[in-house]
């Protein structure tokens, strides 16, 4: 639903709420469309936006927290009112085109245009139809399991189980079917897809852009082409680092898995450790360079504290039953998954922002319930722009779990330092930023941070160790950024009708192969609708934002470390505990997106260019190191022809 981009991205939902149907109207068609009406037009959407939003807000949470045609019918509705409002407060600020208007106003009224990535079609029986085909496909989503024959009940399996399988099974054959059974519940998806971008490319067209990738391209402060144009530029500055890492992995799954550890050169998209391979730090097992030199094995701490916290209640508990047991087990978890985000609060604290507000540990999923279907995919949410905000995870022990609650919290922390704003203003500098807010804190997570916090052991210094942590992080920074740029480059095809129907998961794979040099072990075909089990496709979340938040992230952590005063290479910094880093940091949440995102970022770190030099930079003494180590190996490999 179009919630998501408020609801992941942090921003506001205009998307849904901008709402004018009653009496009490500001610019009435009647009042003449001056500078002054403009300002009592926007004031007014504003007002209104913040009294509707808790509603729409609390209809989203309950249709992803307990899923159930019930949920989902108030969630759709509810969206269904809110987007037809915004529409026709859009319609309605055509009135002020060509009106010389105060800059923030006419900024708001261009941001309201923007605010949705769900644009509506005028025609009410579309609208309907919209608002349910996108609950509907969330849904399938998060209620998606995979039974093996003769299997029912609890016997099948979601993605949390699925996905652990890839995580931690070397196992070629039981990787390969845990990937295949999750990519059998996106298949019924594929005719709702294609009629829901059908339904909102109408909508787009409605408001003047040639189709909805457009109007996605179109909220960074420039032109949709000079903007594409940004986002190749900046592939282009990252992917010989990629190509580097790439080859190793490749080498590293050769050796342990034979021919089957490649396909024409490409990876097996199943045996990264994880569904999309998107992040591969949980292969680390194989691809360690210097096994043993530091001990950087944040999952075993985890678990072990949730093992801990296991035995005391057992003890507390003395003899009990295994339904009991079971019970205890659940408070485990739970107990520890709201020590993890303690974690992560104090982080932010330590830069001297806020402690979060005692709603947002009553009102967060912290772990997955038993006895229902949730929408497991990490989100955060601000519920009224005034500070009800909490997570929504299905939290385990595991370090993606814990850098995913940092990240999650960035998004809260933006939400907390830019609610005193009007609602239209209240969402990130751009999207991208709001991405990067926690994973810039996840690059303080430094082997003396997470010592100092138990969970890993005394880090060694050495070169070897050096590549280790670097290894380490790559997995998932680096990894990452074929996979953040691909997804766009499909739905952006789709919107503009340059992919048809008829090739969906073809085009899907020529771009995995283009980008990641990933490959499908087993042959996939049109029956499949393999870019459904992402959840970003039938959630509707655009996802540039992503691979522009992995190139930011390490600009703001160099600015954030200059403001600390750390003299040493980026990759020793952590800024934890420093509240000069913090003042500033905070300094530009603050501005939420008031002003152009170019002009936030020249006061965070002086430029007003998104620049892969920082990541460069960053990385450079494992990049030096993979290219020596990779000399003599044919690192390229062969696209199918598209
Ligand atoms: O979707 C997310 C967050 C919520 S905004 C958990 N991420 C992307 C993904 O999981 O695909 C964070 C990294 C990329
Ligand atoms: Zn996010």
């Amino acid at each position: 639903m179009n919630l998501t981009r408020t609801l992941l991205a942090g921003a506001v939902a205009l998307g849904l709420a901008a709402c004018q149907n009653q009496p009490a109207q500001p610019a009435a068609d009647s009042a003449k469309p001056d500078a002054a009406a403009a300002d009592k037009f926007i004031a007014d959407i504003n007002a209104k936006i913040k009294k509707d939003y808790p509603e729409i807000t609390a209809a989203q949470w309950l249709s992803v927290t307990y899923i159930n045609g019930d949920t989902q019918l108030l969630a759709a509705k509810s969206n269904e009112k809110f987007l037809g409002e915004l529409k026709a407060n859009v319609d309605k600020s055509a009135q002020f085109n060509g009106v010389e208007l105060k800059p923030e106003t006419r900024r708001a009224i261009d941001l309201m245009k923007l605010s949705t990535a769900m644009p509506a079609p005028k025609d009410p029986a579309k609208l309907g139809e919209l608002t349910a085909i996108a609950t509907k496909m969330e849904g399938m989503y998060g209620a998606g399991k995979y039974c093996r024959e003769g299997e029912s009940g609890d016997q099948c399996r979601d993605l949390v189980v699925l996905s652990e399988v890839l995580a931690k099974s070397r196992d070629y054959d039981a990787q390969l079917d845990a990937w295949n059974g999750w990519h059998t519940i996106s298949k019924p998806m594929r005719a709702d897809y294609q009629r829901f971008a059908g339904l909102i490319n109408e909508g787009a067209k409605e408001l003047g852009y040639a189709d909805v990738g457009e109007m996605w391209r179109s909220g960074y402060d420039m032109s949709p082409t000079a903007f594409e144009q940004e986002t190749d530029r900046l592939w282009d500055q990252v992917k010989p680092l990629y190509e580097q890492l790439h080859c190793y992995t490749r080498g590293k799954l050769v050796e342990k898995y034979g021919d089957k550890g490649q396909v024409n050169g490409m990876i097996p998209a199943h045996l990264t450790g994880n569904m999309w391979a998107q992040q591969w730090g949980n292969i680390w097992d194989l691809v360690e360079p210097y096994p043993g030199v530091s001990s950087l094995d944040v999952n075993a701490g985890l678990k072990t504290q949730r093992d801990a916290q296991f035995d005391s209640l057992m003890k507390a508990a003395g003899k009990v039953d295994p339904a009991r047991q079971i019970e205890i087990g659940r408070q485990a978890d739970l107990a520890n998954a709201k020590k993890m985000a303690e974690l992560a609060e104090g982080f932010y604290v330590s830069l001297g922002m806020p402690k979060l507000p005692a709603s947002f540990w009553t009102n967060t999923q912290f772990i997955q319930p038993r006895d229902r279907d949730v929408v497991c995919h990490a989100s955060a949410w601000d519920m009224n722009y005034s500070g009800d905000v909490r997570i929504k995870m299905c939290i385990a022990p595991t370090e993606d779990e814990l850098t995913t609650i940092y990240h999650e919290l960035g998004h809260v922390y933006y939400y907390l330092a830019y609610n005193h704003l009007p609602p239209l203003f209240q969402s990130g500098a751009h999207d991208g930023f709001h991405e990067a807010i926690g994973d810039t804190i996840v690059l303080s997570l430094t082997p003396n941070y997470l010592n100092s916090i138990g969970l890993v052991g005394t880090p060694t210094v050495s070169k070897e160790a050096l590549i280790n942590e670097q290894m380490k992080m790559a997995l998932d920074k680096v990894a990452f950024l074929p996979f953040g740029k691909m997804i766009d480059q499909w739905r952006w095809g789709v919107f503009s009708g340059r992919i048809s129907p008829e090739n969906y998961n073809k085009a899907w794979w020529d771009l995995r192969a283009k980008y990641q040099g990933v490959a499908a072990a087993n042959e996939r075909t049109e029956a499949d609708f393999d870019p459904g089990a992402k959840y970003h496709v039938p959630g509707n979340t655009p996802y540039t934002r992503y691979f522009l938040a992995h190139i930011l992230q390490f600009q703001f952590q160099k600015a954030l470390c200059d403001a600390a005063g750390f003299k040493g290479p980026l990759h020793e910094c952590s800024i934890y505990g420093n509240k000069e880093a913090g003042k500033k940091y905070w300094a530009m949440l603050q501005h939420g997106q008031s002003q152009p995102w170019p002009a936030t970022l020249k006061e965070l770190t002086g430029t007003e260019q998104m620049d892969a030099r920082a990541i460069l930079d960053y990385f450079a003494p494992l990049m030096a190191w993979l290219q020596e180590k990779n000399q003599g190996q044919q690192c390229s490999w062969t696209p199918p022809a598209a």
